[in-house]
C-alpha cells in the first residue's frame, strides 16, 4: 500500500475525519491545508491575515500562498516516508505545482469520498452548532460546494487511474473500513 495519499471530497465529505484515522494507521503526517490556514489565522500571521478574507466567504485562498505553505510542510523530515494530504491540491494549478515540486514523490493514491450535498450540509450545520467555525453557515457552505464542483472535481480526471472512489456515507468506522479495503486492493 502506498503511503502518499490524497483525500478528495466535498466540504463536509469527511476528508479530515478519515485522513486523521489513516494517518494514525500508516504512521505518516496528516497535512491539512484548511487546518494550517486556520492555525495561521489564529496566530495572526501575515498568511493568516491574507487568507481570512477568502475563507470567511468560502472562496479558495490564492494558489501562491497555499502552494508555498504546503511545499514547506512537505519538505520536513517527517513527510519523507509518506503523507496524507487533505484539502490540497484543490484545483489543477495546485496539482501541477505539487507534481513539479515532488517529482517522483508525488501522490500515489487519491481517495474520493462520495457523499451527496444534502448530507454534507447537514454535517456542517451540526458542526457549526458544536464548534462555531466561521465558514459553517448555510450560504457559505453552498458556495464552498460550488467552488468544489468548479475547481476541485476536475482533479478526479487529473489523477485518473490513481483514483479510488469510496462511498462516504454511513458511520465513520464503516467508511474507514472501505478506505482500507480500497487501499489494500
Ligand atoms: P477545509 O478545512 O479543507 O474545509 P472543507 O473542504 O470545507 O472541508 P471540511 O473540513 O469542512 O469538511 P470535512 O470533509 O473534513 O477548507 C476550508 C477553507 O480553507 C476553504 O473553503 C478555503 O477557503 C481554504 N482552503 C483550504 N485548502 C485550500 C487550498 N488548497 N487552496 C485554497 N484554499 C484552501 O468534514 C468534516 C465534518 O463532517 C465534521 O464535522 C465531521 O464530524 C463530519 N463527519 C465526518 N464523517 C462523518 C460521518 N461519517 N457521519 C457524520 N458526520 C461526519
Amino acid at each position: 500500500m502506498g503511503r502518499r495519499i490524497l483525500f478528495l471530497g466535498p466540504p463536509g465529505g469527511g476528508k479530515g475525519t478519515q485522513a486523521k484515522l489513516l494517518t494514525n494507521a500508516l504512521g505518516v503526517p496528516h497535512i491539512s491545508s484548511g487546518e494550517m490556514l486556520r492555525e495561521a489565522i489564529a496566530s495572526e500571521t501575515e498568511l493568516g491575515r491574507k487568507a481570512s478574507e477568502y475563507m470567511a466567504v468560502g472562496d479558495l485562498v490564492p494558489d501562491d500562498l497555499v502552494v508555498a505553505m504546503v511545499k514547506e510542510r512537505l519538505r520536513r523530515d517527517d513527510a519523507a516516508c509518506g503523507y496524507v494530504l487533505d484539502g490540497f491540491p484543490r484545483n489543477v494549478d495546485q496539482a501541477e505545482a505539487l507534481t513539479t515540486a515532488m517529482d517522483s514523490h508525488g501522490i500515489e493514491t487519491t481517495i474520493v469520498l462520495d457523499v451527496d450535498e444534502a448530507q454534507t450540509v447537514a454535517r456542517l450545520l451540526r458542526r457549526a452548532e458544536l464548534e462555531g467555525r466561521a465558514d459553517d453557515n448555510e450560504a457559505t457552505i453552498r458556495h464552498r460546494h460550488e467552488v468544489f464542483r468548479r475547481e476541485t472535481e476536475p482533479l478526479i480526471a487529473y489523477y485518473g487511474d490513481r483514483v479510488r472512489r469510496v462511498d462516504g456515507t454511513g458511520s465513520v468506522e464503516d467508511i474507514f473500513c472501505r478506505v482500507i479495503s480500497e487501499l489494500a486492493s
